[in-house]
């Protein structure tokens, strides 16, 4: 698989059980035409491999406007939903991130996508732009790919 972009983010853990943490990790991610890879550096040693979405899971990719604090070093969300998790990545600049959010549209676009998503993040049990308290609750707003 060709690579179409990679680079140094940081990403909130998925929260895939009810007991995960909710932390924040600096992570070197890949873009393929197949996956999204995100993977940690060590010194000295070769990447660990963290994570890997397969392209075709993906249902929607978009920026996230947030209204809260930031609470790590990179201030520009966005999110990629997949399968039935949303991982958030943060980006260290507006025009790195509008980049990623591009590129995985493009190569999502013809995927079986959300007609709406929501534009704020999941937290603390709600959505912050619809207030509503299922995650995997309809988007509240239109997506365009
Ligand atoms: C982990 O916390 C890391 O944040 C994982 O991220 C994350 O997996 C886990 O979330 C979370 O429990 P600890 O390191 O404190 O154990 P990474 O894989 O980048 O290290 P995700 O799914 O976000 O990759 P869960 O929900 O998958 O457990
Ligand atoms: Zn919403």
């Amino acid at each position: 698989p060709r690579v179409i972009l990679k680079g140094t983010m940081i990403k909130k853990s998925q929260q895939k059980k009810r007991t995960s943490p909710s932390n924040y990790k600096e992570r070197f991610f890949v873009l393929d035409t197949q996956d999204l890879k995100y993977s940690e550096r060590r010194p000295g040693k070769r990447p660990m491999l963290k994570g890997c979405i397969e392209l075709s899971r993906i249902k929607c990719v978009e920026i996230v406007c947030a209204d809260v604090p930031i609470p790590c070093s990179y201030k520009y969300p966005f999110q990629v939903f997949h399968d039935s998790h949303y991982l958030y990545i943060f980006a260290p600049d507006n025009d790195c991130r509008q980049r990623w959010v591009r590129a995985l549209k493009e190569e999502t676009k013809h995927n079986n996508l959300v007609a709406k998503y929501h534009p704020n993040f999941w937290m603390e049990g709600r959505w912050r732009c619809c207030h509503q308290s299922e995650k995997l609750a309809t988007g509240c707003r239109i997506y365009n790919p």
